[in-house]
Order: C-alpha cells, then sequence, then structure tokens
C-alpha cells in the first residue's frame, strides 16, 4: 500500500518548481501574518531597497478594516526579516490626497534617484486607483509629492535614472478590465505626458489579459531590463505570473526582446492558496552587481513574501530566447 504523505508531495512540488529561471528561497515565505506585530488582515506584496547596508521591506499590509497601509522589515541577509512594530505610512488626512486615499495606499516601489528615495504607489478610492508619488529619507515619514495620474490607473515604477533629462515611469492605465504597460515622461515629478503604448497583452500567451511593470527596471549593458506581471484569466478566475522583456536605454518604449514563458508561474501551496490564490506578484527587486545575482521579493497568493533568485545574465538571456524554444 502506498501513501503519499504531505511531504512526498512538497518534495515532487518542489522539483516541478525548478521549471522557473527563479529560483525559490527553500525558507519561503519570508514575511507572513504571523510576523506583523499588529493587528491586521493579510499581507499584499512588498518593494525593496538597500540602504546602509540592510535590506528593506515596505509591505502593503490590509489592515483589520480592509484598507491597505505599509509596513516595513529590515533585514542585513535580504531573506531573515524583523517587522517593525507599526505601520510606516497610512492613508493622509490632508488634501488633495485624503479624497483618494479613502481606500488604501497599495503596491509600492522604490526608486532611488539623485540620492533620494521615491515611492510610488497606488492611491485607491471610491474614484479608482491613481498613481501617486511621495519620498522619504529614512522609511519612517514620507512626504507626498503629488497624484500623478488620473483613475483608472496602477503598477506605476520610476525609472532609476533620467532619460534625455526628463523622469521616466511606467504606468498601466485600464482599459476596461485590460491594460497595457505604458511609459510617461516629466520635467518635475508632477506633471506627466508624452505617453506612450511600451508592449500589450499576447493573445495567444499567459500573459493575455492584463500587464503591468513589477519592479523598477534594472539597467543592464544590453538595456532596461523589466520584471513585469502578466495576468491570464480563467475560468477559475485569473493567474497572475511574472515575466521579463528588455527595453532601449534611449528609448524604453522600443522593446528588444520579451521572453516567451514566465520567469515564475504560481506552483507552490503558499502561491497557490491565500486570499486570492495563484498569485506571484513582484513590486521589487535587487542586483548584486559583484555577485551578478537578482533576489526578486514577491507577494504569493495576496498572504505572504517570499523571495526568489536569479542570476542576471539568466533573465537577460530569457529576453532573448526564441520563441519557438518555450
Ligand atoms: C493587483 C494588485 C496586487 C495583487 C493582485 C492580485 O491588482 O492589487 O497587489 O497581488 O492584484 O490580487
Amino acid at each position: 500500500m502506498s501513501i503519499v504523505t504531505h511531504d512526498a508531495v512538497h518534495r515532487s512540488r518542489t522539483r516541478f518548481a525548478g521549471r522557473d529561471v527563479i529560483h525559490r528561497w527553500e525558507g519561503n515565505p519570508i514575511v507572513t501574518l504571523e510576523d506583523i506585530p499588529f493587528e491586521c488582515n493579510t499581507v499584499f506584496n512588498a518593494a525593496v531597497v538597500k540602504h546602509n547596508g540592510e535590506y528593506l521591506l515596505l509591505i502593503r499590509v490590509e489592515d483589520k478594516r480592509g484598507r491597505s497601509i505599509f509596513a516595513l522589515a529590515r533585514s542585513d541577509d535580504g531573506y531573515r526579516f524583523v517587522v517593525e512594530p507599526g505601520p510606516v505610512m497610512t492613508p493622509t488626512d490632508e488634501e488633495p490626497f485624503a479624497t483618494y486615499e479613502a481606500c488604501g495606499i497599495e503596491d509600492p516601489r522604490i526608486t532611488l534617484l539623485d540620492d533620494t528615495y521615491y515611492v510610488m504607489y497606488t492611491a485607491y478610492s471610491h474614484y479608482g486607483p491613481r498613481l501617486a508619488l511621495a519620498k522619504t529619507d529614512d522609511f519612517q515619514t514620507f512626504e507626498r509629492i503629488a497624484l500623478i495620474s488620473e483613475p483608472v490607473n496602477k503598477d506605476g515604477a520610476l525609472f532609476p535614472k533620467k532619460i534625455n533629462g526628463r523622469y521616466v515611469r511606467f504606468d498601466r492605465p485600464n482599459v476596461g478590465s485590460t491594460g497595457n504597460i505604458w511609459v510617461s515622461y516629466s520635467d518635475d515629478l508632477v506633471n506627466w505626458g508624452r505617453s506612450e503604448v511600451v508592449m500589450t497583452t499576447r493573445p495567444d500567451h499567459w500573459d493575455c489579459s492584463r500587464i503591468g511593470a513589477s519592479a523598477p527596471p534594472i539597467e543592464t549593458d544590453r538595456g532596461w531590463l523589466e520584471i513585469y506581471h502578466g495576468v491570464k484569466e480563467t475560468a477559475a478566475g485569473p493567474i497572475y505570473r511574472l515575466g521579463v522583456v528588455m527595453l532601449d536605454l534611449e528609448n524604453p518604449a522600443r522593446v528588444l526582446g520579451r521572453a516567451a514563458i514566465p520567469i515564475l508561474t504560481p506552483r507552490e501551496y503558499y502561491e497557490r492558496v491565500g486570499d486570492i490564490g495563484n498569485v506571484v506578484f513582484s513590486c521589487g527587486a535587487i542586483h548584486d552587481e559583484r555577485s551578478g545575482d537578482v533576489k526578486m521579493y514577491y507577494g504569493a497568493a495576496d498572504t505572504c513574501i517570499c523571495v526568489g533568485t536569479a542570476k542576471l545574465s539568466a533573465l537577460i538571456d530569457r529576453c532573448f530566447e526564441q520563441e519557438d524554444s518555450a
């Protein structure tokens, strides 16, 4: 008689997971509800930055009433994090932000640009999601700069460099239930325009329903490497996966190579089961120039945070693989 134990199932899942170019850390998940020292409902995803030698996660947490807020976690090694006792950023009472953050602040992305840490995030209200920008020196206080899009727009990520003297961001205006990745430019971080579509959903792929920028882009010698998320609507609901694309350094609306297959797809139990199952959703990655490793942080099933690694070179290669090798 053969008894299939949970361990055996888990081992086979882990082998299966080797298909993804991102290697999941064996200690995943790294932040769960039990790690948050204050009461809340669930843990979504996190922006990441290396600051004074420490890894910082700015974590989207849903409070007990159901609005998202941000908590901060610190780590020396990028794997073991300690979450600070209280939230560091919550919806403000100050206008004009208060009206548009009434339902919460979501999906932060941190970019270091000209010695300033910027946080681009989604301000959520009953008018719909729109993009907002704040800055911080210490990750304890956040100065709001501006609301920088109209609704419905999400997945804003600021580039770490100006291009031709202008600030650059990705965004994702929605058209009904679909949406594509766009790029917009600004002289002052407040007024944005010259918007252009970067890339669209692909009808016959894993990213056929909606796409959006995930991590702020990483500069490489082949172009801007962007880790993005793609959604496929199915009879059982959406599946969120992560993929990569390479964009021209001078003109990020020009796609140089786009991987046919995802770099990470939900397979593990903690990615399959949670508040929203079958979700891997990244808001940030750290590239270590010395080792060539990328640590990608991602929310799993809108319930916990995980980390996975890959060589930068492997992610770059993926962008240029031939479609028929998929
Ligand atoms: C997106 C964002 C993410 C979330 C995902 C799946 O729109 O809100 O934070 O992980 O949906 O629910």
